[in-house]
């Protein structure tokens, strides 16, 4: 497939089908006001230029119309195989997010009597002094706390530039591997799925199996809010292909459920229990293609005693945590967890492979598979799974039955998505890992209209955070910082001495937050995030930013809540104020150019990262540093070897990482590909440099060879590419990874190429019984992975599921969508989605304000009994766009002990009127 090949489903299709106006018309929300505003704009003296919504991992393609200097519309690029000229009630908003009336134009510090002072009141300050103080109190951690003092927490909606530009600027210039992504709140726990059934990142499969799909499940997701063109693409499919089902499993009714064919709304944490029966009747039913799983696949398991992700001390939790904190460490093992487990009932397990060990796994006999999957009888899943009381245990038995007889129909395609509902998730691993177990034993993954599909939240999580490797235990293209191999290829590509990178895994976000708390980490820099709002149990980290010693700054377009608990705030270029790259969820990277530039003196985050490194030299990071955990408890001088290769004693880290030399010296500006344009970065540096171009370039030699090759950044900017999907060999991008007949790497022999953690020892159900480690090259895992309960289920006191997520007119923590009026006035604050019957025994109504209560914080918000998200009795659901609600100081901080993310999904609450 190249990019030119015409598509099946065309535009007017979904425009016959009376689709156009998307998931949004099927949601009640007034779409064609949208549209109009977008096509009255389309009049004279409007210049239009391709780009990429600034939102959802969807990646729709964009039409950007500027005008005297000033983006006035942007509307669906009906030439992207995406979206077709389709957007959502957000995307038509892309232009007005650039416009806040708050926009930032300014550095701001706390300064007081004209000096920077964590107690003082922000005032507008220069860049110079911005840089200067900035620099001086990272370089005053540095000397006190090595380079496991200083932190930097990224974003999936980084421009891979960005990503590449941050990852190295403190992997490579400060040697410290704390950079860690809001990805890691987001698809960590797909990322370690991938990893380990797959041995590399990202979906095998691409959107366009929901046009050759028959049976779509959706695995605790809400695509009709959460990536409603996909949503339109999906129910478009549904009417004009007869046989086609869609299938919710959710915990609650939401608007994708409402579509759907066949709902089944599961109690938090049993689809542990729903997948393990839908495997058991796979292998009971002997629809299993053995000839696939035989040749292609292995079996696996690993440890069931992995903890929750929480702290492991409690010196930091206030009173009401600790009960919750206690119970991590020893489980009592209920009804369902000791049948699940083969342990008995009441028997209180010590949670011994918490933390590092947590991801170990062994192969196992396809017998011990077998037997693993044996607890799950349709009357087991029924009783522990139904999450609606109103609903009977007949009714809940024949949804599962139905399900069954879907999946197990040999003649069906199928395809499975899901989100947050599988990531956030207290065994978000194991989830993704039994969802890819269903779509490998059918042999139904990896073919078109057939496969296991990770749906992906940001608008480039897979091509910043993940493909570009800023995460703390990554380096680009899958390889990994404790990997010697892995960090001489990193050193060499970027021209930098052997022995410069840190080996030892960095900080994950939580474990920054916290560390920022416990002050072994002292400084931090958020980029293109809003963590104190978007993390959980967030009163702990917001108030750590305030505590002597810490040094916090905040890269933003708006003075988010994060920003206004920042020492430093430094106002950024918006998205259509720099040249970008995306990486969307089905591994198709899209570009833009600048169009407009920034307002007042905002800046590109390339830029800024650029500008500090000029005030750091190489003597104050490259010399003999201390570091716990390394050999010699130090890392080595890479000085003398810095002199060898000639770099000046006095070199800063731009002049190594960044200054237009070497390769990148190829990217001049002005740049003949693109007359008339501007290019915000050079031009604040003052260089005739295009250093965007030059540090994706250089990116690019990373991915080249091994599975993960992009095209060069003047291919994806040409005005005729809507983005290619990678690999991208010989210039034709690959439709389908591990299927011979598209993929260039695959083999027949050796299907599933990636390379990570193809070792295993040998082991039963109950552990290791061969420690030697065996290779399993080309082999995809099919792992054995029990139902576990919550760490927190409701009880006496907290007697209430509460569980979180987001609604269609805003994105995540509002900052940006809440300053666009239509949509604001659409969803002004936050609601609590309740049972009216819970609503009632509580003596409230629609529309009366409750109080929301946790063991970690209390939070406000009027009750909503009605429309989109429809309780069964038991739980509560609430969004995180709201600052004023703030539902983040209620959820726990518990994550999946493999992945480290979060599980925004179960808190145990009590709800109360608010007096
Ligand atoms: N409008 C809008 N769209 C967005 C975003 C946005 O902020 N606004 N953000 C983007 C991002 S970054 C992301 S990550 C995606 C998220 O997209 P989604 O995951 O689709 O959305 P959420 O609202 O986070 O999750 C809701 C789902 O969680 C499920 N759930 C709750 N508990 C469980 C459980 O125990 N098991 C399972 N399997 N499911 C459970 C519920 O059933 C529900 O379907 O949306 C992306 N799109
Ligand atoms: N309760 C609850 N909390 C959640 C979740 C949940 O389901 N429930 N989901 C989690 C998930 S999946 C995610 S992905 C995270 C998202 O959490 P965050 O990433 O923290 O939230 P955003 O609001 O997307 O923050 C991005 C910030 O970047 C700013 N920005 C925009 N453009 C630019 C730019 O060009 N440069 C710079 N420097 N800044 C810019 C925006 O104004 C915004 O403040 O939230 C997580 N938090
Ligand atoms: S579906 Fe996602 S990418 Fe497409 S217009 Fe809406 S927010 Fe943007
Ligand atoms: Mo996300």
């Amino acid at each position: 497939m190249t990019q030119q090949q015409p598509l099946r489903f065309q535009r007017r299709d979904m425009i016959r089908s009376g689709l156009a106006a998307g998931a949004a018309l099927s949601l009640g929300f007034p779409v064609t006001a949208a549209e109009t505003e977008a096509a009255k704009a389309v009049d004279d003296g409007i210049t239009w230029q391709k780009g990429v919504c600034r939102f959802c991992g969807t990646g729709c393609g964009l039409q950007v119309g500027t005008r005297d200097g000033r983006v006035v519309a942007t509307k669906g690029d009906p030439d992207a195989p995406v979206n077709r000229g389709l957007n959502c009630v957000k995307g038509y908003f892309n232009a007005k997010i650039l416009y806040g009336k708050d926009r930032l134009t300014k550095p701001l510090l706390r300064k007081k009597n004209g000096k920077f002072d964590k107690t003082g009141r922000f005032e507008p300050v220069s860049w110079e002094e911005a840089f200067d103080v900035m620099a001086g109190e990272l370089m005053r951690v540095y000397r006190e706390k090595g380079p496991a003092g200083v932190s930097i927490i990224g974003s999936g909606q980084y421009t891979i530039p960005e990503a590449y530009c941050a990852s190295k600027f403190i992997k490579g210039g400060l040697r410290s591997n704390n950079i860690d992504p809001n990805a890691r709140m987001c698809m960590a726990s797909a990322v370690v799925g991938f990893y380990q059934t797959f041995g590399v990142d990202e979906p095998a499969n691409n959107y366009e199996d929901i046009e050759k799909s028959d049976v779509m499940l959706l695995w605790g997701n809400n695509p009709a809010e959460a990536h409603p063109v996909l949503w339109s693409r999906m129910t478009n499919r549904k009417l004009t292909h007869k046989p086609t089902k869609i299938v919710s499993l959710t915990t609650h009714l939401h608007s994708s459920s409402n579509l759907s064919d066949l709902t089944i709304v599961f109690k938090p944490n049993t689809d542990l229990a729903i997948a393990n029966f839908l495997i058991r009747e796979i292998i009971r039913r002997d629809v299993v293609d053995h000839d696939f799983v035989s040749k292609h696949c292995v079996f696996s398991t690993g440890p069931t005693d992995i903890g929750y992700g929480l702290r492991n001390t409690d010196k930091w939790s206030r009173p009401a945590e600790r009960d919750t904190l206690e119970r991590q460490l020893r489980v009592k093992l209920d009804r369902w967890e000791a049948a699940a487990q083969g342990k008995k009932v009441g028997e209180v397990v010590e949670q011994k492979n918490a933390g590092g060990p947590a991801g170990n796994h062994w192969a196992i006999t396809f017998e011990d598979f077998k037997r693993s999957v044996e607890p799950y009888t349709i009357d087991f899943v029924t009783e522990l799974a139904k999450g609606d009381q109103e609903e009977s245990a007949d009714t809940f038995r024949r949804k599962l039955a139905e399900l069954a007889d879907l999946v197990c129909d040999r003649t069906r395609n199928i395809m499975s998505y899901w989100c947050m509902g599988v990531n956030q998730h207290q065994r978000g691993v194991w989830m993704n890992e039994l969802i890819y177990d269903i779509h490998l034993l059918l042999g139904k993954h990896a073919q078109p209209g057939n496969g296991a599909f990770s749906l992906t939240g940001q608008p480039s999580a897979c091509g910043s955070a993940r493909e570009v490797g800023a995460f703390c235990h990554r380096l680009p293209a899958d390889m990994l910082v404790a990997n010697e191999a892995h960090r001489e290829k990193t050193e060499k590509i970027w021209s930098i001495p052997k022995g410069t990178l840190n080996p030892k895994v960095g900080a994950s976000v939580m474990e920054i937050l916290r560390g920022l708390e416990d002050s072994s980490i002292d400084f931090l820099w958020m980029q293109v995030v809003n963590v104190m709002q978007s993390a959980p149990n967030n009163t702990h980290w917001t108030e750590a930013t305030r505590r002597p010693g810490s040094f916090v700054v905040v890269s933003d377009i708006y003075p988010t809540y994060s920003a206004r608990a920042a020492d430093l705030i430094l106002p950024a270029a918006g998205h259509f104020e720099k040249w970008g790259l995306y990486g969307n969820g089905e591994r198709r990277t899209q570009a833009w150019p600048q169009v407009v530039k920034a307002p007042g003196e905002a800046r590109t985050d390339v830029w800024m990262m650029m500008e500090l490194a000029k005030r750091i030299r190489i003597a104050d990071t490259w010399g003999e540093l201390p570091l716990k955990g390394v050999p010699g408890d130090k890392l080595p001088s890479v000085l003398d070897e810095a002199q060898k290769m000639g770099i000046k004693p006095d070199a800063t880290l731009f002049d190594v990482l960044y200054a237009p030399t070497g390769g990148r010296a190829e990217a001049v500006w002005p740049d003949p590909k693109y007359p008339n344009r501007s290019n915000a970065t050079g031009e604040a540096l003052g260089l005739a440099y295009f250093p965007e171009k030059a540090l994706f370039n250089e990116y690019r030699q990373f991915t080249v060879g091994n599975g993960h090759d992009l095209a060069d950044f003047d291919t994806y900017q040409s005005d005729a590419c809507r983005g290619l999907l990678w690999p991208v060999v010989d210039g034709k991008e690959t439709p389908y990874r591990f299927n011979t007949a598209f993929d260039p790497y695959a083999k027949e022999e050796k299907l599933f190429y990636g390379p990570l953690m193809k070792a295993m020892p040998t082991g039963n159900l109950s552990g290791v019984t061969d420690k030697e480690q065996k290779a399993y090259p080309g082999r995809a895992k099919i792992f054995a992975r029990p139902y576990a309960a919550p760490v927190e289920q409701p009880d006496a006191e907290y007697d209430l599921w509460l569980t979180t997520g987001r609604i269609l007119e805003h994105w995540h923590t509002g900052s940006m969508t809440r300053r666009v009026p239509e949509l604001h006035r659409a969803a002004p604050e936050a609601l609590l989605y309740m049972n009216p019957q819970d609503a009632e025994k509580r003596g409230m109504k629609r529309g009366d304000l409750a109080e929301v209560t946790s063991r970690y914080g209390t939070c406000r918000a009027k009750v909503e009994t009605q429309v989109r998200q429809k309780m069964p009795k038991g739980s509560v659901w609430m969004a995180f766009f709201d600052e004023r609600a703030m539902v983040n100081s209620v959820v726990i901080d518990a994550t999946d002990p493999i992945s480290l993310e979060p599980d925004y999904k179960k808190t145990a609450v009590k709800v109360r009127k608010a007096s």
